[in-house]
Formats: C-alpha cells, structure tokens, sequence
C-alpha cells in the first residue's frame, strides 16, 4: 500500500489554460461569471487547482491564445503564483490563410507562414523552460480529388523536420493525432500510426500524443498505449471524455472503466513517470475550476485501481489459460473503491480529502466573479 500510495503522491497532471476560458460549441458559446481575462488570471485559477489538488504543477499554454510581449515574464508570474508554464500548443488551424491546411497546404507561402509559427512556439519554449511543444493540426481535405494525398504527407514531414531540427537541450516534440475534424474526408495526421511514422523517421525527440477524444466509436486505445509504450514513442495524454465525437467532457465521466484501462497499460509499460499527463477539456455548461479539480480526482482513481491490479495473481491466470480468474483480478481492482485510499493520501500529504467541496468553500469563486469582469473567450468553440 504504501508503494502504490507514493506513486500516487508522484503524479502529475497538467491542466490546460484554454480550460479556464469561455467555451462552448459552434452553436453557442456560454459566459460564465469570473473567468479570467489574461493569460495570467488562467495561470491563477490553474493554481487554485493545484493547491487543493497537490497534483496540477504546471499549465500548458496554447500560443497565440495566450500571446504575451514577454514570455519569460509570464513564467516568472506562473513560478510566484505556484505553478510553472508546462507544453506549449501551437495554434495553425483559426487564420483564413489555413482553409486549405496549414504545413500541408498546397502553397508554399502558407507552409512557411505555418512553420514560423510552430518556430516561434520553440522561442517561447526557450523563454519559459518550457519541455514539450505539442502539434495538432486541422490539415486535411473534405473532398475526394481535392489535393494529392500523398504530396501533404511529403509537406508534413518536411515541416516537422523543420521544427525538430529547432529543438535543444531536452526540448521535445509531441505529434497529437485525431481521426476527422474539421477535415471530413482526409486528415493528414489521423490516427497513432501516421503520427508514430513521422516520429520515428524524425528522431527519439518525437513522441505520439493520445488524444483520448480522438478515436472512432468502438477503438481499442488501451491498445495504442500498450503499443506505443513498448515502442519508446508515447510521450503524452490529452485526456478527455467522448460520447460521440470531439466532446471534451471531463475525462473519466463518459467511460471511467476505459480510463482505467489505459491506466493499467501505463502502469504495467512503466509509463506513470515517463508519459506526460495532460487534461484537454472544456467546460461549457459547468464550472471550470471544480470542473478541473473533478478531473484531476478521475485520473487519481483511475490510477489507484490500476495500481491495486495484483499483477502476480493476474499472471498466474493468464499463464495458466484460466480467463474468467484473470479477468476477476482485472475487475476486482476497477470495482474497488480507491476514494478513501485517496482521501488518507491528501490527508497524510495536509490536503483536503475532498478538494472540490474544500474550493466550494474557499471562497475563490466568488472573488473572481466580483473581480472580474468580460471574461475572455477560451480561443474555440465560437
Ligand atoms: C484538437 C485539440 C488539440 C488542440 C485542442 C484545443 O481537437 O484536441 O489538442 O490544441 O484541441
Ligand atoms: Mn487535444
Ligand atoms: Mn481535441
């Protein structure tokens, strides 16, 4: 217990800055009172989460929706407000001149104008000490005959060559994948494998991204992570909840028997330390603040029951052929309730137990709707 309670103490979850912003869906963006109208006010609501939560150390920024003239200078404020500036998202997919994709856009002009700013997502890594740079891209077709697919797959990588070729020191590369949207024929990076190909042809920099929204309906993604785990090549989780395409629900509310899933392919590939787990959410109809902490609490109990699995009974069924006893040591850990686990742990480390009702009561939500006022717009979802 007290080996599965220290990595549990060990981990840690990024919250995204685009989190804490407005959101909503095309068809309507919902305001909601307090949120915050700077980068900085993002960076002190993801603060509040990692104080009642003790696992949120850093915030990922999403570049430009979170343009500043002086990015050293936000990180020195994200230090002093007790979080550090985490993955950089580069942003090539809301500019007109990206209608016909961003790096496998047919002109040449577009491709650079794209690739300046994957670049400049680099200087501001330099800027920020900040690790990972995260690349998802819109590009893609909507019609058969509308480009030449295997010439966008050439402009990719001649792009990501570009940007990785920019990386120094333990600067790292992270390719996210995702099936359609908002190209609806081809996506030139659609799934683990296309992404997994560029990165290994790119170098030991380059890691896949999981995406847990990304998927078709029915897709194996314990499977992936499994896979890329054995390979070296998966660097990080965007971790949501999916009903039906793209949702960005809180992750662990749609499918929490999947998430544990996956978390017990991460525990059992060593990746609790290795991966980097990220939240890509938004928050449209509930609060974003305890929308995050919920989430942080989700992955928690995930990974508790992952780390209850007693491997050497499971392998002893697996080895023995007996699959109704290997299967009940799989669902005799998801079926344990960790909760209590997780609340001693907080205790013990002179945290709430409960960190949602704790921020319910601290009163930060109120101080921000009374302060702030014309919250901005997380970038997405107009
Ligand atoms: C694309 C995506 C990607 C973006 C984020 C806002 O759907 O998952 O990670 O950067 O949403
Ligand atoms: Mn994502
Ligand atoms: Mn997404």
């Amino acid at each position: 217990m007290d080996a599965v309670k220290a990595k549990l103490a060990g981990q840690r979850i990024e919250t995204p800055s685009w989190a804490y912003g407005n959101s909503g869906t095309r068809f309507k963006v919902f305001t909601q009172p307090g949120v915050p109208r700077s980068p900085e006010e993002k960076i002190d609501d993801a603060a509040q989460v990692h104080a009642f939560t003790g696992a949120a150390p850093s915030v990922a920024l999403h570049i430009p929706w979170d343009k500043v003239d002086d990015y050293g200078a936000l990180a020195r404020y994200a230090r002093d407000a007790g979080v550090v500036v985490g993955t950089i998202n580069s942003n090539v997919f809301q500019d007109d001149d990206y209608k016909l994709g961003s790096v496998t856009n047919p002109d040449p002009a577009v491709r650079r104008k794209a690739v300046d700013h994957l670049l400049e997502c680099v200087d501001v890594m330099d800027a920020t000490g900040s690790r990972d740079l995260k690349l998802w891209f819109s590009d893609g077709t909507n019609y058969p005959g509308q480009d030449d697919i295997r010439d966008r797959q050439d402009r990719l990588a001649e792009a990501l060559a570009t940007v990785y070729n920019r990386l120094t020191g333990d600067q790292r590369m992270l390719l996210e994948y995702k099936l359609f949207e908002p190209a609806f024929y081809t996506t030139d990076v659609p799934d683990w494998g296309t992404s997994y190909a560029h990165c290994l042809k790119l170098g030991e920099r380059a890691t896949v991204c999981v995406d847990t929204g990304h998927h078709a309906p029915g897709t194996n993604i314990e499977f992936i992570v499994a896979f890329l785990l054995r390979e070296g090549k998966l660097g990080a989780f965007d971790f949501n909840s999916r009903f039906y395409a793209d949702d960005d629900l809180m992750v662990g509310a749609a499918d929490p028997f999947q998430l544990f899933r996956i978390l017990y392919e991460v525990v059992r590939g060593d990746g609790l330390e290795l991966v980097s787990f990220m939240l890509d959410q938004c928050h449209n109809i509930e609060l974003k603040i305890p929308g995050q902490i919920r989430s942080i609490c989700n992955v928690q109990e995930a990974t508790a029951k992952a780390l209850l699995v007693d491997r050497a009974a499971l392998k002893s069924a697996q080895d023995s052929g007996d699959v109704l006893a290997a299967n009940d040591v799989f669902m005799d850990a998801y079926n344990t309730d960790v909760r209590p686990l997780l609340a001693e742990l907080r205790t013990e480390r002179g945290l709430d137990p409960d960190p949602v009702a704790a921020y319910r009561r601290s009163g930060y939500q109120q101080k921000i709707a009374a302060e702030r006022v014309g919250g901005e717009q997380a970038g997405w979802g107009a």
